[in-house]
């Protein structure tokens, strides 16, 4: 078939708005129409060329939510018409990874979704010419139809509204679930979170929802403040307007230190702060945020051996096929808001708009409604 997508033809260019080929499902594959996409940082990051693993021509997008139009050979736990959430992290539930509760990180088919490939090394997309378009994230929003492996795929209820439940794909899922898997966040506990973004803002929600007595939002744009204290911020603090040492300010804010610090920039230097920010003896400092290839991040060991302790999560530490769902209906029940970080909604044409809205610091969550 053909489908209208956005294509990465090159690392730093204007994503391209052109039709495209698309193979059909191959065994243990799954043909989703695609309704809705937001735009996340890491679409950026790799966009830019900053990404190690970033390969062009490709169709970009890991934030979707659509339904399903054909199901490949074999499988069985989805069905046409069936809603559905692509996931970055696949749950294939009998890997090694799979197997061990301290992660999320299944393995089963990454080597191939980080070479931009489906599992049987092949990519479905080309175009008009035959030339292949790779895959990214085992994901490819940025179209309007894609093929998933059905392990990367949550079937979710059919009441939801696409244009903000796909932000649980990634944003949503991350920030909460870095609170609340990773980090396990007590009631009570003093935090700090680097980055008002579309996923700072979801740590500021995860915060809230376990019950932190005190949030301290961190950025150098003061356009977030409105929102992220809407989302449960007590205290902000723009580095640029700190007199002297910020990690002493933030430290004496906090009465010691945070319990926990998160990182959602990217910015290695930043990532330093909010591990010297964290409670000496027992802080936590979880790095969410993607950097560039190349970067890196250091500190004093003396941080480390006085009790800080330094965490990463990918996908909040969720298993998305099981967790997804269940973040579903919180949204659907109350217990969690997403609409009003859904900044901006665009049409497929608009969606260089959209990255434009990121840099420029004006949008939260930009999202594409096909
Ligand atoms: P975003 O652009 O919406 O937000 C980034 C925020 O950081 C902005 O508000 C910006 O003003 C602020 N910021 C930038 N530099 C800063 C600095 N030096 N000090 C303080 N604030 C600063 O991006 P996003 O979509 O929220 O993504 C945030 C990061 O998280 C990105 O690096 C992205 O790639 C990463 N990410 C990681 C995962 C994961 O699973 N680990 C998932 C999603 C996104
Ligand atoms: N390709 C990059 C790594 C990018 C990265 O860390 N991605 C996160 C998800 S970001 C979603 O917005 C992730 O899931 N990481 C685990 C994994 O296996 O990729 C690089 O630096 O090479
Ligand atoms: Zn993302
Ligand atoms: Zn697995």
């Amino acid at each position: 078939m053909r489908t209208k997508a956005a294509v990465a033809v090159a690392a730093g260019k204007p994503l391209e708005i052109m039709e495209v080929n698309l193979e059909g499902p191959r065994a243990g594959e799954v043909l989703v129409e695609i309704k809705a996409t937001g735009l996340c940082h890491t679409d950026e990051f790799t966009r830019s060329g900053d990404d190690p693993e970033g390969i062009f021509p490709a169709i970009l997008g890991h934030e979707g939510a659509g339904v399903v139009i054909e199901v490949g050979e074999g499988v069985t736990s989805l069905a046409v018409g069936d809603h559905v959430i692509p996931l970055y992290t696949p749950e294939c539930r009998e890997c090694e990874y799979c197997l061990n509760p301290k992660t999320n990180l299944c393995q089963k088919i990454r080597s191939t979704q980080g070479a931009g490939l489906l599992p049987d090394g092949s990519t479905r997309f080309s175009m008009l010419d035959g030339t292949p378009i790779h895959h990214y994230m085992g994901c490819s929003t940025f179209a309007n139809h894609t093929v998933v492996p059905e392990i990367a795929l949550a079937k979710v209820r059919k009441d939801a509204p696409f244009d903000t439940i796909c932000y649980i794909g990634c944003g949503v899922t991350t920030g909460i679930g870095a609170v609340i898997n990773t980090a396990k966040v007590e009631i009570g506990s003093r935090a700090i979170v680097f980055g008002l973004g579309g996923i700072g803002l979801n740590v500021i929600q995860g915060l809230r929802l376990a019950g932190a007595d005190q949030i301290v939002g961190v950025d150098l744009n003061e356009g977030k403040v409105e929102m992220a204290t809407r989302f449960g911020m007590t205290d902000f603090v723009n580095p640029s307007k700190v007199d002297g040492d910020l990690v002493a300010h933030l430290v004496g804010l906090t009465g010691g230190g945070a319990d926990y610090t998160f990182d959602a920039t990217g910015n290695v230097q930043v990532m330093r702060t909010a591990l010297e920010s964290a409670h000496k003896g027992w802080g936590e400092s979880i790095i969410i945020g993607v950097a560039p290839a190349g970067a890196e991040i250091s500190t004093r060991p003396f941080q480390l051996v006085t009790g800080r302790s330094w965490r990463g999560t990918a996908f909040g530490g969720a298993r998305g096929r099981t967790d997804v769902p269940r973040i579903v209906d919180w949204y659907m029940d109350g217990k969690i808001e997403i609409d009003p970080m859904i900044t901006h909604k665009l049409s497929l044409d608009e969606i260089n708009h959209g990255f434009d809205l990121m840099h420029e610091g004006k949008s939260i969550r930009a999202v594409v409604v096909f």
